[in-house]
């Protein structure tokens, strides 16, 4: 299941107190205080970790408490502070404090962390309170409280690709076609109703592609499903608009392309920004071939012709898109 927003608590453990105790010896009856401080309680600590993919766990657990630290006692022996509890989320977390509406932290890279709730400073022992005045102190320091907060984790995908397309248009079936995923694909719209991750494999780079439910006019007043689903794109660094191309008709194919391209706008303008390819899909209904040369030459963007189904200019677009991230630079190296 994927699960891309959740609401936590989390706890950090209290400090120990520190102890009241005295010396007591053969030889030295008022050897005077000798109580030991109370250890710290752990931290809890988000922690990213490529090996995770969703939040589902975490939503299921709600809640994450550290452990105490222990108490000091005689003989100035101090407690143990407690071991800090760390929580694995995905790469891509975005913390947010729920209380005071901040953001904590984007956890954006493998083994990135942060400190969401500290735990409690252990208390002093009573040794540490001995003047000259009182050399025989009876009170010790209680342990802090460890921080308690309330978070909200959300997940940007960071596919290195988007595919985005009306519903219908063909996105998991290309999604199936360029990459290991088995996404559902159907022939009605809003068949995908969350997003789908695969990778496309070079020869030393591997790229994650998303597939996001489809959009349609209005989506960003709420019409559909898509909308909520373009953040997922956001990170994304090349985005493939893909489009049904069955009918044959270049300006059909640019007006749905400009509706697309509306709908990311009123989402956020940045993402007009990103490179983008057309992939005009479906060619193998196309009995004319030359309408399919006409409409790559129509488009001012770069432009593929693909099938899903028969796979014809499906290697051209992994090429393709290998070599874009291969000319990006090495981020996305094995
Ligand atoms: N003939 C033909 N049919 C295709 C091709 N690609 C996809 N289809 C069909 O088009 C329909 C929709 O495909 P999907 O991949 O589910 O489309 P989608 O864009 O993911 O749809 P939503 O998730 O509902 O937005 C399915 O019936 C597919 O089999 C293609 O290249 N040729
Ligand atoms: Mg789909």
């Amino acid at each position: 299941m994927f699960v891309d927003k959740v609401r936590i608590v989390v706890k950090a453990g209290d400090g120990g107190n520190g102890a009241i105790a005295f010396l007591r010896e053969k030889y030295r009856p008022f050897g005077g205080p000798a109580g030991g401080d109370g250890g710290k309680g752990g931290d809890v600590i988000l922690k990213a970790s490529s090996r995770k993919t969703t939040l589902y766990d975490l939503k299921l657990q709600g809640y994450f408490k550290a452990k105490r630290g222990e108490n000091g006692s005689g003989k100035n022996k101090a407690g143990k502070s407690a071991e800090d509890l760390i929580i694995q989320v995905p790469v891509g977390t975005i913390v947010i404090d729920d209380i005071k509406k901040e953001q904590l932290a984007d956890l954006d890279k493998d083994g990135a962390s942060v400190l969401v709730a500290k735990g409690g400073k252990g208390g002093k022992g009573n040794a540490r309170f001995a003047t000259s005045t009182n050399r025989a102190p009876r009170f010790a320091q209680k342990g802090e409280k460890g921080e308690l907060r309330v978070l909200i984790l959300e997940l940007k995908s960071i596919a290195h690709v988007g595919l985005v397309g009306v519903p219908n248009a063909g996105k998991s079936s290309l999604l199936k076609a360029l990459t290991n995923a088995n996404p559902e694909i159907a022939p009605y719209p809003f068949s995908t109703k969350e997003p789908n991750l695969g990778t496309l494999l070079g020869e030393s780079i591997k790229i994650t592609i998303a597939d996001i439910p489809g959009l349609i006019e209005g989506a960003d007043k709420g019409k559909g499903l898509g909308h909520k689903f373009l953040r997922h794109i956001e990170r994304c660094k090349i985005l493939l608009h893909v489009i049904d191309f069955s009918h044959g008709e270049p300006k059909r194919a640019l007006s749905e392309l400009k509706l697309i391209r509306d709908q990311m706008a009123a989402y956020k303008k940045e993402l007009l920004e990103k490179p983008h390819f057309v992939v005009l899909n479906k060619i193998d209904l196309i009995q004319n071939k030359n309408q399919i040369k006409e409409a790559i030459d129509y488009f001012e963007i770069k432009t593929f012709a693909v099938s899903c189904l028969t796979l014809e200019g499906i290697d051209k677009l992994k090429r393709e898109l290998i070599k874009f991230f291969e000319e990006d630079g090495s981020k996305h190296l094995l």
